[in-house]
């Protein structure tokens, strides 16, 4: 945790900082380890993050230390337990620039955080024949949520498209978006391609025709600062695992307004103030939204990712992943036979990519043997995959913790990949 190295010099605003990324590193025990006798270069972090040390210990310190349920018990250790999974709702409404804590639902993760609003709000809102607009660089989880309620409805699913440099059509999302439109729903940042969406402009566009906005912030929380009431979106969804927080726990943000009038997504305990055979009386918010025992130790493991982000700097965390972008983008196109998909203008993090001489998964296979982790196939985004005419593509994603030498590593498995397959 003391990585963080200031460079104030340099910079006209004095604001350039640099991250001390081999200090970083220490701070995450996976990164210290081999694979195959090579040591591990870890390239999906799409997929899921690493944690680092200081998340490890918050969890096993609260099993430990404090485990008790929530918001049940009248003794110190539960309400030791309580104070600290308000105080994890707390980290997380400021991290995103929430306006309430109550704003904040405790969720499995994005997927879910999705299906609770289709199931929710959606199924309250949408009827026949109105529309659902997504876009074509939507992760599955963005996709069959709204699929399975517009056929339930008799409703329409809608879907932008994508240029081929990977942007979205923005004159297309304004044409599309109708009376009909009942929620538009978009990815922030492509898990397949990278491209970093103009949240800010697609919420003001829809928002003029009165159509509310989901944002699936999944690949931005580890990357982009956020600010949900400068983005102005009405939901957005998170997982914790992918901002190197503990897997099976996510976010769900509402405006309030919308989260109070929305029904319950599940039932049973917490989310109630009276239940009686005649008539349940639901819990205000959050707790509406958050029936059964929570993942008490996951909320407060993703406080704890908070913290860590802050400390490191989304900031210095941006530039230097935009720094190790371009390399890594050079350094891709200096191969013979690989085709970068994903060209925007905006992007983050991610080099997803094809070789002429190599299916994805021969190519996953090679890099993995010399101890580097990609994923390859289709990414949970099919129409993405058919929209580029491609199967499957090989896809390195990067985290701060990420070096150029671990770039170069990935350089010199894929020439190898171009003589044994070329
Ligand atoms: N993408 C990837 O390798 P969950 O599984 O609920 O934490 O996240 C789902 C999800 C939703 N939206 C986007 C944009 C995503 O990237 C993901 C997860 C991983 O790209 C696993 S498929």
């Amino acid at each position: 945790m003391r990585a963080v190295r200031e460079m104030t010099s340099g910079s006209p605003t004095g604001a350039a900082s640099t991250l001390d990324v081999a200090a970083l590193r220490r701070d995450f025990p996976i990164l210290q380890t081999t694979v195959h006798g090579k040591p591990l270069v870890y390239l999906d972090n799409a997929a899921t993050s690493q944690k680092p040390q200081a998340v490890l210990d918050t969890l096993s310190r609260y099993y430990a230390e404090t485990n008790a349920n929530v918001h049940r018990g009248l003794y110190q250790l539960s309400e030791a337990s309580t104070r600290a999974y308000a105080e994890a709702r707390l980290r997380v409404k400021n991290f995103i620039h929430a306006r309430l804590k109550c704003e904040i639902i405790f969720t499995r993760g994005t997927t879910e955080g999705i299906n609770l609003v289709a199931q929710t709000y959606g199924r309250q809102h949408v009827k026949a024949g109105d529309e659902i607009l997504i876009t074509h660089m939507e992760h599955h989880s963005n996709i069959v949520p709204w699929q399975v309620l517009c056929e339930e409805k008799g409703a329409r699913l809608r879907v932008v498209p994508v240029t081929d440099a990977g942007e979205l059509d923005l004159e297309a999302f304004q044409r599309m978006l109708s009376d009909r439109t009942r929620l538009a729903a978009v990815t922030y940042v492509s898990n397949a391609l990278g491209t970093v969406n103009p949240v800010k402009e697609l919420v003001a566009m829809a928002h003029a025709r009165g159509v509310p906005v989901l944002v699936d912030g999944a690949q931005a929380v580890p990357h982009l600062a956020i600010d949900v009431l400068d983005l102005g979106c009405d939901f957005f969804v998170f997982s914790g695992h992918k901002m190197f927080g503990p897997t099976g726990i996510g976010v769900l943000y509402g405006r309030a307004e919308l989260l109070e009038e929305m029904p319950p997504y599940q039932t049973g305990g917490d989310m109630i103030l009276s239940v009686r055979f005649d008539k349940t009386i639901f819990n205000s918010l959050p707790h509406k939204f958050e029936a059964g025992t929570p993942d008490i130790a996951g909320a407060i493991g993703l406080g704890a990712a908070i913290d860590y982000l802050n400390h490191v700097g989304l900031d210095r965390i941006a530039s230097h992943e935009a720094e190790l972008l371009r390399y890594g983008t050079e350094l891709l196109h200096s191969i013979d036979g690989v085709r970068i998909l994903g060209n925007a203008a905006h992007k983050a993090s991610v080099l997803s990519f094809v070789m002429d001489a190599a299916h994805p998964h021969d190519i996953g296979q090679m890099l993995d043997s010399e101890g580097i982790a990609i994923r390859a196939g289709h990414h949970c985004a099919q129409p993405l995959m058919e929209r580029f005419d491609v199967p499957a593509t090989a896809r390195a994603s990067l985290a701060f913790y990420n070096t150029r030498e671990e770039l170069d590593a990935l350089g010199k498995a894929l020439e190898r990949v171009h003589e044994v397959f070329g």
